[in-house]
């Protein structure tokens, strides 16, 4: 199956890859659906990632993403991420590499032209519109830090549950999608949107699809194929010369 997958990367003159979590889970970083890990056990990471935990418990939701980014600052990524970022690199502006994470380990490999539909998490915004007095340069301290004046959370530049994509990342995955003759999904669960729809709508567009996951995900009934491998084991020999 891996020489088939083979032979239409070789083929496609537009490639659009979509990635999630999984990626990522060979440098260390847990899934976002993966149970938690010691005192972040208890939480739903679901009920974490939206407004309302964050305007309801700000420490506890701060403390999670510092948590996390301390994790994501002591790994690196591995050679799924690297196989993408060398693939990029030695055929520029053949594969558009959209990604739903907030790691930022696409770029740190040399993806460049990554489109972060979902934000990052090593970058901080404020949570209500920023006033004449909100100077991200002098915060209160505190978790989360605030602004001296008013009072307005710094919180991390993520898109949590229900608030909308970056108009300008949201409409380059789309012209990705839909411009693309093969999609690779690495490393997702496919179960949200509208990263998942991207997927939907390059299969409806007559691109082939395949899905890299070593388990079942919602988007392998549009798949052409389904490779159930490891990202960082699968992707070196799919995309090596
Ligand atoms: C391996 C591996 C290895 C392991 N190799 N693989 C249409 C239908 C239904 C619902 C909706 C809809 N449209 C919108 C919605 C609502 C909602 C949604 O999708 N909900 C669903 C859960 C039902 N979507 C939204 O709210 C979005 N906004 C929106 O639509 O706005 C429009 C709007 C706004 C206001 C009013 C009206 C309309 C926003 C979605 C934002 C998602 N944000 C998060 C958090 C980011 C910050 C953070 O990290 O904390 O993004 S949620 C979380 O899920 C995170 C991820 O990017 C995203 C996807 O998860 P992912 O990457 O798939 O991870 P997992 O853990 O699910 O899967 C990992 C996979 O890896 C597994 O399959 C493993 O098997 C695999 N794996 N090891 C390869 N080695």
């Amino acid at each position: 199956m891996r020489d088939t997958v083979r032979q239409w990367i070789r083929e496609a003159r537009r490639i659009a890859v979509l990635t999630g979590a999984g990626i990522s889970a060979e440098s260390g970083v847990p899934t976002f659906r993966d149970a938690q890990t010691g005192l972040w056990a208890q939480f739903n990471p679901q009920e974490l990632a939206t407004e309302a935990a964050f305007r309801a418990h700000p420490q506890r939701v701060w403390d999670w993403y510092a948590f996390r980014r301390e994790m994501i600052a002591k790994v690196a990524p591995n050679a799924g991420h690297l196989a993408l970022a060398a693939f990029q690199q030695r055929h520029p502006g053949r594969l558009a590499l959209i990604t739903q994470n907030v790691d930022g380990l696409h770029q740190r490999a040399g993806s460049h032209e990554t489109i972060a539909i979902h934000g990052s998490i090593l970058q901080d915004q404020w949570l209500d519109a920023a006033r004449p007095c909100c100077d991200a340069g002098a915060l209160q301290a505190g978790r989360p830090p605030r602004c001296l004046v008013c009072g307005n959370l710094r919180r991390p530049a993520v898109v949590w549950f229900g608030e909308s994509l970056p108009v300008t990342a949201l409409e380059a995955a789309e012209e990705a999608a839909n411009a693309c003759e093969l999609m690779l999904v690495i490393g997702t669960s496919g179960v949200v949107y509208p990263a998942a729809g991207l997927a939907l709508a390059a299969h409806q567009r007559g691109a082939r699809v395949v899905v890299i996951n070593p388990e079942p995900t919602e988007l392998d009934r549009v798949a052409d194929h389904c490779l159930r491998e490891p990202a960082a084991q699968c992707l070196p020999a799919l995309l090596e010369h």
